[in-house]
């Protein structure tokens, strides 16, 4: 039997809006909390003395991270070196870098030969011979337009079907992999990328058009034992039947308040040919929490807002106060005494929000019923704002970025 610890989506040196200056080392307090959930993982990983470790990918939030962060970083996963304990490091989307050929932040520990330590930038299947047996790993990571698919082919396609063009590519190229495989070796396949049956929460109704969706039906094969998924942040385990487990731990720590509700942690894994056990190890990791509360109708505006801040657990969260209110309203705030009252919260933001006495009309193009995409909707909406002619061509770009871009 051997024993694996699967992690991933650390985007280490991200969210350093949540946080605040240690005034001890000038560190952000964000980083900090990333390292110190980093080294539990890596604590847990020594004193279970697991026989391999495995990570699903983006690491730090994109390609360049600051020399400091890579340091915080590898200072890490050196301890796993040190403990003698072979480790995969999987290229998610973030870790990428447009320029070069395959150039990700991670390839420097293959560059340096870090013993043990392998850098899964192509589809390939590695060979580990761990304390307790061999085991095989596929690597799978982050899948581009350019990955598998020239440009001439992509020319003048819709994104649905550059997907499938990329789907029926991979297709092949991973029953090549799988043919190689040894059959008597547990074997995992570990892959940075969208699965089709993922939740992601609130953003889901923007999932078409970020990246490429990759049908569940090619990771649940027999010939698997594990298999090990890294991009979306939220824990969950796609494969009802559990046969094989299909597994995002999920990221280790709130990159941001899309993240508040879910728990994080990592993942321990008891694997042998045929079959794993696994469990999902909870992290503590700082609170994120989002007080929101309409004021337009309280008599007392000022103490309703207390109220409402009064009723959360802000001790060291990390929190953000949303209120409404009408305008007439404003001078009932005593804005001191709201600050006063989230002070000891880690970090927060408060954003009052106007009720518009004399409501908007509803464009008729955009009423009930009629079906338009983000993007017509929102064209919709800018030519009939006059006043904001001058950015609603920077508005649109972002939006299309936004609609096209990485999310996880
Ligand atoms: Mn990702």
């Amino acid at each position: 039997m051997i024993k694996i610890l699967h992690l991933s989506d650390i985007h280490m040196g991200s969210g350093f809006s949540h946080g605040q200056i240690n005034p001890n080392n000038g560190l952000n307090t964000r980083l900090e909390d990333f390292v110190n959930t980093l080294s539990k993982c890596i604590d847990r990983a020594i004193s279970e003395s697991v026989d391999l470790v495995i990570f699903g990918g983006d690491a730090f939030p994109d390609a360049t991270p600051p020399p400091y962060v890579q340091e915080a970083f590898a200072r890490q996963f050196r301890r796993l070196v040190d403990a003698d304990i072979p480790t995969v490091l999987l290229v998610g989307n973030h870790d990428q870098h447009s320029q070069g050929n395959g150039g990700a932040s991670l390839c420097i520990y293959r560059t340096l030969g870090v013993p043990g330590f392998i850098v899964g930038d192509t589809i390939d299947t590695h060979h580990i011979q761990t304390r307790n047996g061999s085991v095989q790993v596929i690597t799978l990571p982050w899948l581009t337009h350019s990955t598998l698919l020239t440009r001439p082919e992509t020319e003048g396609l819709a994104l649905s079907e550059v997907n499938d063009l990329l789907i029926s590519r991979l297709n092949p190229v991973l029953e090549g992999e799988i043919r190689r495989l040894d059959p008597e070796l547990p074997t995992i396949l570990l892959a940075h990328l969208m699965a089709d049956r993922a939740s992601y929460g609130a953003e889901r109704f923007l999932a078409v058009g970020k990246g490429f969706t990759i049908p569940l039906s090619l990771l649940t094969r027999p010939c698997f034992d594990y298999v090990a998924l890294g991009h979306v942040h939220r824990h969950q385990n796609l494969n009802k039947s559990n046969d094989p487990p299909v597994i995002y731990p999920g990221s280790i720590e709130r990159v941001d308040f899309s993240e508040e509700k879910e728990d994080k942690g990592y993942v321990l894994i008891e694997l042998e040919k045929g079959h794993a056990e696994w469990e999902f190890c909870p992290l503590s990791v700082r609170s994120f929490c989002t007080i929101e509360v309409n004021l337009a109708e309280a008599e007392e505006p000022q103490q309703a807002l207390i109220k409402a801040i009064k009723k959360k657990e802000i001790k060291d969260a990390v929190v953000r106060l949303i209120y409404k209110l009408r305008s007439e309203q404003l001078d009932l705030i005593d804005n001191p005494a709201v600050h006063q009252a989230l002070a000891e919260a880690h970090n927060y933001t408060i954003r009052p929000e106007l009720i518009s006495q004399l409501a908007r009309p509803r464009l008729p193009e955009l009423g009930v019923g009629s079906s338009i995409d983000p993007m017509e909707a929102l064209k919709t909406y800018l030519d009939n704002r006059e006043d904001l002619r001058e950015i609603s061509a920077d508005m649109l770009e972002a939006a299309q970025c936004l609609l096209a871009g990485k999310d996880e």
